[in-house]
């Protein structure tokens, strides 16, 4: 905190137009910056391990983080139908930070040892599952789970939690999103389902403009009679209040809704792709510490102390996760195919 003002002072200040949707209080901006931080540093961790043999493909979220960690911190965070059931995709590791999961977990994903809680050491990087908070498996075929949240937001229509599914621009032009918008909007039958799509105007080299005859896909909504927004996802604030906003509605109304975000991709699409510094997006890590720096929230040393720490853990993480077994050859079958109905509580 900077010297020239108490930061409860600073505080009570911004707290006073939450509800605007203009700046937070300065706790949740810290704890919001903490744990975006958190995210990107564990994305560059899993980028180097890539690089230097320690995974054999990288695929993750540099650039959704001020999206992705507010969704995180406003999930009904649980297992059964009523706490919110998450269709995510394979850039939502800022939304598993926030919703409390161990950044180490993912290095072992990476590297593909047993110890590895989403996949037991079989799947890529960022393929998260995690049955006590109703994380579904994350899924490397592109938007089958706007398809499948259909499933579970019908289970919820009179239950307390909805479901929120998440994409990226280019897999709308598949036939699940199309699915999602028509079964989740029949009248009198509507479902609890927050359509989210993180929109980096890329799918792999794929520009938006060579994809899409609309500008936004958020107005794909609006024929569907679903409330829809578009909001700047490299705005923590601003994404905050969206994803606050559209949940209020899902869970009163019972009822869909399409929130698009805007968000950048830092460092392109995947391993496949070199993984490199794009130097020509909005980087919002970047842009928030300059903002909190602004609003003497933090300094610039305190930002760069803390980003040397956890850079520091997750490189000895990385370090003890190489010693991890392997997953055994004999348990190749383990867990690839469910025979009871989770979902309804079989267990
Ligand atoms: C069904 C299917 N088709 C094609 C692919 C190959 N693929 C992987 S990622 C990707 C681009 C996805 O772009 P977008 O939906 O915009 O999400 P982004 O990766 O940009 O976040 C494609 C075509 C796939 N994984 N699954």
């Amino acid at each position: 905190m900077s010297s020239s003002a108490p930061a409860s002072a600073r505080a009570s200040v911004v707290a006073s137009r939450d509800h605007l949707g203009g700046p937070l209080a300065a706790e949740t901006c810290l704890k919001i910056y903490d744990l975006m931080l958190r995210a990107r540093v564990l994305e560059e961790r899993l980028i180097t391990m890539y690089k230097m043999g320690d995974g054999y493909f990288w695929i993750g979220g540099p650039g959704e983080e001020a999206f992705n960690v507010p969704l995180g911190l406003l999930a009904n965070k649980g297992q059964g139908l009523d706490h919110d059931f998450l269709h995510l995709h394979y850039r939502s590791s800022g939304t598993l930070l926030a919703m409390g999961a161990d950044p180490v977990d993912s290095i072992r994903q990476m590297k593909n040892v047993a110890s590895d809680p989403y996949s037991k050491g079989r799947n890529f990087a960022g393929h998260f599952s995690v049955r006590k908070w109703n994380v579904v498996p994350v899924s490397s075929p592109i938007e089958v789970q706007y398809s499948i949240a259909i499933g579970t937001a019908r289970a919820q229509r009179a239950a307390k939690g909805i479901s929120i599914v998440q994409g990226g621009d280019a897999g709308t032009a598949e036939g699940d999103f199309a699915t999602a918008l028509v079964w989740s909007s029949r009248k009198g039958q509507e479902l609890p389902l927050l359509m989210i799509v993180t929109n980096n105007r890329f799918g792999i080299s794929t520009p938006f403009a060579g994809q899409h005859g609309y500008d936004q896909i958020a107005e794909r909504g609006k024929a569907f009679g679903m409330p829809t927004a578009i909001v700047d996802g490299n705005d923590p604030e601003a994404s905050y209040a969206a994803i606050q906003k559209a949940m209020d509605y899902v869970r009163t109304e019972r009822k869909p809704y399409l929130l698009e975000a805007m968000v950048s991709r830092l460092r392109g699409h995947s391993s496949a792709s070199g993984a490199n510094v794009a130097k020509d997006e909005i980087d919002c890590l970047d842009r928030f510490e300059r903002t909190l720096e602004d609003r003497q929230v933090l300094t610039r040393a305190q930002m760069e102390e803390r980003r040397a720490t956890y850079t520091q853990e997750l490189l000895d993480a990385s370090k003890r996760v190489r010693t991890e077994e392997p997953p055994s050859p004999d348990s190749i079958w383990d867990f690839v195919f469910a025979d009871k109905n989770y979902v309804a509580g079989e267990s």
